[in-house]
């Protein structure tokens, strides 16, 4: 059916952040996925912000459909009946497409170019090949040879442009923004309709308050993609998009920023934070990434605490110094760790720490080592594992490729989780196999008991630290994916299947699910139970709050050669003497 001539057009947008497939094909979908995507927030109240505008005429209307794959399963007939009845006006966006998503962004699209629908993706994947490759390199030509067109850089203050050429039929193959990041300000704000925020977990949502970072990891792709330098929104945007979403009765927050420590107006920000919590009562809850040194910036902590964050992502990466300067990630100073620790426990927040496995001087026997030196003297709450991955994007993978070093050819690996290229002294199944084993040496019983013990005596809220033990003690043990990419009840559909891989019989294909999430829920279940009962016990213990081991001893000395993690680690020996002569240099130390 076509539009009459006389009745206003409407603009078909559909939005898509696609998730990506598991190790069996299956496209990793949740009935609750963990946290709604900032990405997708933010290109919606970017279209919004269009629609209202009106920027494809006075009398077309947009029609802005969202879908989170993680949470919602992409219907394609029914989109493209849609886009039919609509004559093919309007446009598919895949929005904030990483390299693991690559390839089921490309699956998704497929279906609609053989219509002629219009397609545009963007996101890391996408800005990271153009910023640091060739411009065809890795995979980018499918987009051209589909007639995707492809978007680099932010789309603050483009999106118009992209709109109209869709409404004109007139999408360029390439949009290139690298070179001209906008700035944040006054740009709209990311929220998304509570409907959407609805489809996961806790009612809590999320915005970047920032963008780039100053430092130089050699396998980070945000630098590349957003830049080193810090833009931020106002403390007035952040304040709007709160009341805004405070009006849904969303009060929780992940603030996406990499390092919001290094947002050069985290102050002003967590200022109005503190105003809206402390005066205007909103019960804010918040997330944050930061990095090791954030405790040195006079107030953060403590400013943090009174904004309402209870949890603190932080980029650990690694105890070995070695490892830290081969990442170029000598900003990590791993004397200044168990300080950082404190201090973020000595106010009850919950620490969180990225811990990257497969650096040069890793082997499974080090890595072995390095777990249990850090239950035994780092007082963090949940240790987070990946594999160092040459992701699209990094240094790293620029390196490997322009010397033509073998990595995976299959982006759908390239999702922090999976083995992608060779290490120099472990075997691929070696590394993979330590990966999956180092959940399960941090995440023993013992070990879980003790994190509730300290948070008993610490003030870290003890139910607020099973919810997240549970995640990450079970995801990857019992789903096979990263907690990061986790929701509540798996669910798999055979449309949802990789092209290529055989379909299952509907009669083997439903009985094994249906056992399968029996099974899954029974082990979550078990662990729960473990747990609740754990903290039953503590809970009766009239001594709790006197508990006290090694990584709740306060730091006197930042050299305290007692220590392993100062002993042990790769590199230590050669860390600390240069401490020591920095110490002496800057007058901080006696020769
Ligand atoms: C926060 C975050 C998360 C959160 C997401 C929570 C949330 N609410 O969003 C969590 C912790 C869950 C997470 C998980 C993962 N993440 Co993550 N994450 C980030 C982080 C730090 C910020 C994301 C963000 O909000 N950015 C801000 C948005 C607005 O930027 P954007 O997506 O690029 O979108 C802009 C442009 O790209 C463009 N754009 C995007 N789409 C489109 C579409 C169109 C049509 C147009 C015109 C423009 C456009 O306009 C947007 C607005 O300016 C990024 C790094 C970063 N700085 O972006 C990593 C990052 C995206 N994550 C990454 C990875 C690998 C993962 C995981 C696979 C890790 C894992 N194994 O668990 C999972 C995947 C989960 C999933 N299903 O998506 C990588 C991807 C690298 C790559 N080359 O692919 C990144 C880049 C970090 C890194 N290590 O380098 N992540
Ligand atoms: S500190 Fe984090 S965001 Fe900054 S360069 Fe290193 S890995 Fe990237």
């Amino acid at each position: 059916m076509r539009n009459h001539p006389d009745t206003p057009r409407r603009f078909q947008l559909v939005l898509i952040k696609p998730s990506h497939y598991d190790d069996d094909g299956y496209v990793i979908r949740w009935w609750r996925a963990m946290i709604p995507s900032n990405s997708l927030a933010a290109i919606y109240s970017i279209a919004a912000d269009c629609a209202e505008r009106q920027v494809l005429g006075p009398d077309i209307a947009i029609d802005i459909d969202v879908i989170d794959e993680t949470n919602t399963r992409v219907d394609i007939p029914r989109l493209l009946a849609r886009f039919e009845q609509n004559a093919n006006y309007g446009m598919v966006a895949l929005v904030g497409v990483q390299s693991n998503q690559y390839p089921r962004a490309l699956d998704i699209a497929r279906p609609f170019r053989a219509k002629q629908v219009p397609v545009v993706i963007g996101g890391f994947h996408v800005s990271g090949c153009l910023s640091m490759l060739d411009g065809h390199a890795v995979g980018l030509d499918d987009c051209r040879d589909l007639g995707i067109a492809m978007f680099a850089g932010e789309a603050e203050g483009r999106f118009d442009e992209v709109l109209r050429h869709a409404a004109t039929g007139e999408l360029a193959p390439v949009y290139n923004f690298l070179s001209d990041l906008p700035a944040m300000e006054d740009t709209p704000v990311p929220v998304l309709p509570k409907r959407y925020v609805a489809r996961t977990l806790g009612l809590s949502s999320s915005f970047d308050a920032g963008r780039g970072c100053p430092y130089q990891c050699s396998f980070c792709t945000i630098i590349n993609v957003q830049g080193r330098k810090s833009r931020h929104r106002s403390a007035d945007d952040i304040e709007a998009l709160v009341r805004r979403n405070w009006a849904q009765g969303i009060s929780k927050f992940f603030i996406t920023d990499d390092n919001f420590a290094r947002n050069r107006d985290w102050e002003a920000i967590f200022d109005r934070l503190i105003k809206l919590r402390e005066v205007d009562g909103i019960p804010l809850g918040l997330m944050i990434q930061v990095d090791t040194l954030c405790h040195r910036i006079p107030n953060f902590v403590a400013k943090s605490k009174r904004a309402g964050v209870t949890r603190v992502f932080i980029g650990l990466e690694n105890v070995n110094p070695e490892n830290l300067t081969a990442a170029k990630k000598r900003q990590n100073k791993i004397s200044e760790y168990r300080r950082m620790l404190l201090d973020w426990r000595a106010q009850g927040i919950m620490t969180l720490a990225g811990y990257i496995l497969g650096f040069p001087a890793d082997t499974p026997e080090t890595i072995r080592r390095d777990i249990a030196i850090i239950q035994r003297e780092l007082p963090v709450d949940i240790l987070e594992f990946f594999c160092l991955t040459p992701l699209p994007g990094s240094e790293d993978h620029q390196v490997l490729w322009r010397n033509g070093v073998a990595m995976d050819a299959d982006l759908n690996r390239y999702d922090v989780e999976h083995v992608c290229t060779a290490h120099p002294r472990m075997e691929r199944s070696e590394w993979e196999a330590i990966y999956q084993e180092a959940w399960s040496l941090y995440y023993t019983p013992a070990h879980m008991k003790t994190l509730l013990r300290r948070a008993a005596a610490s003030g870290v809220p003890m139910t607020s630290l099973i919810k997240v033990l549970t995640v990450f003690a079970t995801t990857v043990r019992v789903e096979n994916v990263h907690p990061l990419q986790g929701g509540v009840l798996r669910l798999r559909h055979p449309t949802e299947l990789r092209p290529g891989l055989p379909q299952q019989n509907a009669w083997l294909f439903w009985p094994r699910f249906i056992a399968q999430t029996l099974y899954k829920h029974m082990v979550i279940g078990r662990t729960i139970v473990q747990l609740l009962l754990m903290q039953r016990a503590i809970r009766r213990d009239p001594h709790a709050a006197e508990y006290m081991d090694q990584a709740l001893t306060p730091v006197r000395d930042d050299d305290d050669a007692t220590l392993d993690l100062l002993n042990k680690t790769t590199g230590a020996d050669a860390a600390r003497a240069h401490a020591r002569r920095v110490a002496v240099l800057s007058g901080t130390a006696a020769a």
